[in-house]
């Protein structure tokens, strides 16, 4: 028996192939004749996920006996994208399976294509939540996920006449073979309801939460494998059902029909992944969901402490509980709900207890992201939490008043209820003053929160801030994706870098290695001859794979300023077809990204892009000389494919808005060069790969402030001023770009010149386009620009997830790892 038991753990292919029948037949009830590809996929997963499972279970029991203390990451976001690939590697059996599937006369490549992404995420806060677990569990650290397991991911994108039309991404239809469902931890949820005014025996006011609905979460875990297969944590998502005793209670009331009606709004809680990245007022059922997910993980986490049969004085040194911006912060009034109305744990202990074991992240400084909920909503929904927040809020403010004696003003700002004709709850408030840490992501977005946005808590809690400059993992973004890459590197300067990045400097020296210039090249005229063949396929466009590839990948946003992109892109083609001149060198200009589905403005630039690339691509006079590409879809998947590929990434983002970026880490870290704005993490690569390999232009964060606090910023004198701005502008005025849509982009010239420019495009074309043409002679010159785009990768360490996690785990957590490394 125990020989069949390691028969089925084994990662030799020939085990592999063993565990993969098994679940082609057991798990899967299928004879080989009628296998698909999406069936070998689910058999070779479930084969992978067994041997995770027995190592989740081993590192379990080592947290366990080194009684660690333990780190809980909420957020409504973990944007996983695929995970086979991930898993072989870091369990270290990527060649095994291969050979498995080599000898069946299968494809490994293809079967890892069939497993769809899990997207259950908007962008940036939702992707660096995934990066930071594979780091966790690389670094041997007891760290956890806890999200929502979103029936529905992020909406697919599909192209119509060049519009963004939105489908759903039901992406659990077929299973998702990585999770396992555990209904013996279900726990109850209960929410809406009245307070009853209660006085106990001894006369003290004593509230009762009644008449409350009951949901039920099910946690489903997916095992997260670090690299080197010693660690497995788990990302714990959970899916909302209705409650049996509650249904029964309307049941009895003989009311079938509303009884199954009730539990179709229950099931609703999961089902969607709410596709904004600003907020929306007033959505009742987005609050439902951060008040969900949030009370089941502090279920779990508290019962576990119970459980050791310690006081709660003791849950600072055994958990901490990361809040991945305002989303779980309601985490902190249920935490204090649980542990003064069910445990009798006095007030002052109890947010003595809170406030040392909750940290915040803010991740933007966009004014429309920041979460206020209407009052009479969140005490409709929350009655309990509202009370409690009322009553955090008055202590808070008698500290404020302490502080800055008649400063009625400065109550007013920083109170955690916002006053007026609609009275509203401001969660960045709440999860300031019940965290000990409050953290930008990158240093100028630190700078600004201490400054600018929340001036006065800086003020009040200088010490609870700090900076954690956001980072990606090199497992996914330079080993998986970029392989040939991968493997240049380690026959240079060995493996090291998989668990240290910064063992990429030693890749310096070869930037004047003239062979090693060469192979570099040659890996990324690879990437990129793959990736003109999937823009054939999904853009119907035909691109040159020796032509500079411009990528502008990410949500579309007026901030990340697309538009600019575009402006540039019509100056070049005006250049060719009204001047004549030839461009430096032959360019392919890519976009990729989502545009929320009520964000008109975003949707409109998605046809703006889709409208220029039909002109300009169908234009003779600039055949093989600019090519623009919409890719649709983006989403972890594709930017695996479009990152490795990059010369050029695009990040042009308004000086101070973007908080820190990370799609800039990924492309430096594959060698792209950036043309950026001094914004958000750009800065810090600037610093890291040295100013005369990235490409800067445009106003500074502190001069677009001045511009606008001064109102000094006039776009008609750029327009004036400048002949190219004027004729770029000019075109949207015209139907140029829209010759079946006549004046269908006439909104922006209006937007650029008579409703002031927001963003600063205009103010920024000018350094803009020469920053593009400087791009494009150091492009010309193939070895030049070789040595730089070595450079950016060895010198791109800081930006491992890595780092950034132990920045996290010695600053903020405190935790260690519980690595057992064999010797040798
Ligand atoms: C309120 C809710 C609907 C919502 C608001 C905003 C949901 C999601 C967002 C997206 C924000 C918070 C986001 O993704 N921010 C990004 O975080 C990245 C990781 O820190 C940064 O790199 C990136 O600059 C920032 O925009």
């Amino acid at each position: 028996l125990d020989a069949l038991a390691d028969l089925m753990k084994g990662v030799s292919a020939e085990e592999l192939k063993a565990s993969f029948f098994h679940h082609l037949k057991y798990s899967l009830g299928l004879f080989k004749a009628e296998v698909s590809t999406h069936d070998q996929y689910m058999a070779l997963a479930l084969a992978i996920r067994d041997r995770m499972v027995d190592r989740m279970m081993a590192t379990e029991a080592r947290y366990e006996a080194a009684g660690a203390k333990r780190l809980y990451y909420l957020s409504m976001e973990f944007l996983m994208g695929r995970s086979m690939g991930n898993n072989l590697i870091n369990l270290g059996i990527y060649d095994q399976a291969r050979a498995m599937a080599e000898t069946l006369g299968l494809d490994l490549e293809e079967i890892r294509n069939s497993e769809v992404d899990a997207a259950l995420g908007n962008g940036g806060l939702g992707r660096l939540a995934a990066c930071f677990l594979d780091s966790l569990a690389t670094l041997g650290m007891p760290g956890y996920g806890y999200g929502i397991n979103y029936e529905y991911g992020l909406f697919k994108q599909e192209i119509a006449n060049g519009y963004q039309e939105e489908k759903p991404d039901h992406w659990t239809e077929k299973g998702c073979p990585w999770m396992l469902e555990r209904t013996n931890e279900a726990c109850m949820i209960p929410l809406y309801g009245y307070i009853e005014h209660a006085t106990d025996r001894s006369g003290e006011y004593n509230p009762m939460w009644m008449g409350w609905k009951i949901l039920v979460g099910i946690p489903h875990d997916m095992p997260i494998v670090g690299y080197g297969g010693n660690t497995v944590n788990y990302l714990r998502l959970y899916s909302a059902r209705s409650s049996e005793n509650f249904d029964m209670r309307i049941f009895n009331e003989g009311d079938y029909l509303k009884a199954v009606e009730e539990k179709m709004t229950s099931e609703t809680v999961s089902k969607v992944l709410y596709p904004k990245d600003s907020f929306e007022a007033g959505r009742e059922l987005r609050l439902v969901q951060e008040y969900f997910f949030t009370a089941c993980a502090l279920r779990d986490i508290t019962r576990r402490v119970e459980a050791k049969g310690l006081s709660f004085n003791a849950l600072p040194d055994m958990v901490a509980i990361q809040l991945n911006d305002t989303h779980p912060s309601l985490a902190i009034a249920e935490l204090m709900r649980f542990l003064v109305d069910e445990k009798g744990v006095p007030w002052e202990s109890a947010w003595d207890i809170t406030t040392r074991t909750f940290a915040f992240t803010n991740h933007t400084l966009l004014p429309e992201a920041m979460e206020k909920w209407p009052q009479p909503l969140f005490e409709r929904v929350l009655p309990r939490h509202l009370q409690i927040l009322d009553e955090i809020n008055r202590r808070f403010l008698k500290k404020v008043a302490l502080r800055w004696p008649n400063d009625p003003v400065r109550l007013q700002q920083m109170s955690l209820f916002e006053e007026g004709p609609h009275k509203q709850v401001r969660m960045a408030h709440l999860a300031m003053a019940g965290s000990h840490s409050i953290n930008g992501v990158a240093e100028l977005h630190t700078h600004l929160l201490k400054t600018k946005v929340v001036n006065d808590f800086y003020n009040m809690w200088p010490s609870r801030f700090n900076n954690k400059t956001n980072g990606v993992t090199q497992r996914r973004w330079l080993l998986k994706t970029n392989p040939r890459l991968a493997d240049l590197i380690t026959s240079r300067i060995g493996d090291a870098w998989i668990t240290n990045l910064d063992h990429l400097r030693e890749l310096e020296p070869y930037a004047e290695d003239a062979e090693f210039r060469q192979a570099f090249m040659a890996t990324k005229l690879e990437n990129k001859t793959k990736l003109a063949a999937l823009i054939n396929r999904r853009a119907r466009v035909t691109v040159d794979p020796s032509s500079l590839f411009d990528i502008h990948a990410k949500r579309i946003h007026e901030y990340k300023r697309q538009l600019l992109n575009v402006m540039h892109i019509i100056h070049q083609y005006l250049c060719v077809v009204e001047d004549g001149e030839e461009p430096e060198v032959a360019r392919t200009y890519v976009f990729a990204g989502k545009a929320a589905p009520g964000y008109w403005a975003a949707k409109q630039y998605i046809k703006l892009i889709n409208n220029l690339a039909r002109v300009i691509n169908n234009d003779r006079r600039t055949r093989g000389l600019v090519k623009v590409a919409f890719i649709p879809n983006y989403r972890v998947s594709l930017a695996e494919k479009l990152i490795p590929a990059a010369d050029l990434s695009e990040q042009i983002s308004t000086a101070g808005m973007e908080a820190s970026g990370t799609g800039n880490m990924k492309f430096a870290m594959n060698g792209a060069l950036t043309i950026g704005t001094l914004d958000g993490a750009n800065i810090e690569i600037r610093e890291e790969v040295g100013k005369d390999n990235i490409i800067i232009f445009g106003l500074r964060a502190e001069q677009i402030e001045n511009h606008r606090a001064n109102q000094s910023y006039d776009p008609w004198d750029t327009y004036r001023r400048d002949v190219r701005v004027r004729r770029v502008v000019d075109t949207f005025n015209t139907d140029l770009f829209c010759p079946q849509e006549p004046g269908l982009f006439r909104w922006i010239f209006q937007t650029l010149l008579d409703q002031g420019d927001e963003y600063f495009h205009l103010a920024d074309l000018p350094s803009y386009i020469e920053a593009q043409e400087k791009a494009s002679r150091l492009f010309a010159d193939q070895d030049t620009w070789a040595r730089k785009a070595v450079l950016n990768v060895a010198r791109i360490g800081k930006f491992s997830s890595d780092r950034t996690i132990r920045q996290y785990a010695d600053e903020i957590w405190n935790i260690r790892g519980y690595e057992t490394l064999s010797p040798g």
